[in-house]
């Protein structure tokens, strides 16, 4: 049994597709353990993605995931990180499979509807960064 964190992102909360995505997760077996609707600042949103500080993205990345809400939630089940991993699609949608999240609803890489854990040191990381 795996936890991995996953969040809705803005796009996502937005284009009104909530129900849709953790859906998809319970279809393929996986548990919802936690679950939060917030709205993060700049300063929660560049620490969630500090190892991406120096990325020519990162200003864009932080802009977008401060511009509306949220919903960071916690999936449990056996091999989760890969398997919602797999659920998502390619971080860039143009390469991600047919039926996955991204390939379905996302628009470009820099607004790709979901994240979802990449690592176990990420996993704890993350789930306690929104969970403690
Ligand atoms: P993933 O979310 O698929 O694990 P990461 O961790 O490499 O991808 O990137 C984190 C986030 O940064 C992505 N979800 C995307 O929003 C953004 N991002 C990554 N690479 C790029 C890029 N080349 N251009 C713009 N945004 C990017």
């Amino acid at each position: 049994m795996e936890q991995t964190l996953s969040i809705i992102k803005p796009d996502g909360v937005s284009k009104n597709l909530v129900g849709t995505i953790l859906k998809k997760f319970e279809d393929a077996g996986f548990k919802i353990a936690n679950i939060k609707y917030l709205t993060l600042d700049s300063s929660q949103a560049g620490e969630f993605y500090s190892m991406h500080k120096e990325q020519p993205f990162y200003e864009e990345l932080v802009n977008f995931m401060t511009s509306g809400p949220c919903i960071p939630f916690v999936i449990e089940g056996d091999n989760a990180i890969l398997k919602v991993r797999e659920i998502m699609g390619s971080t860039n949608p143009a390469e991600a499979k047919e039926g996955t999240i991204r390939a379905d609803y996302a628009d470009s890489i820099d607004r790709n509807i979901i994240h979802g854990s990449d690592s176990i040191e990420s996993a704890k990381r993350e789930i306690s960064f929104f969970f403690g």
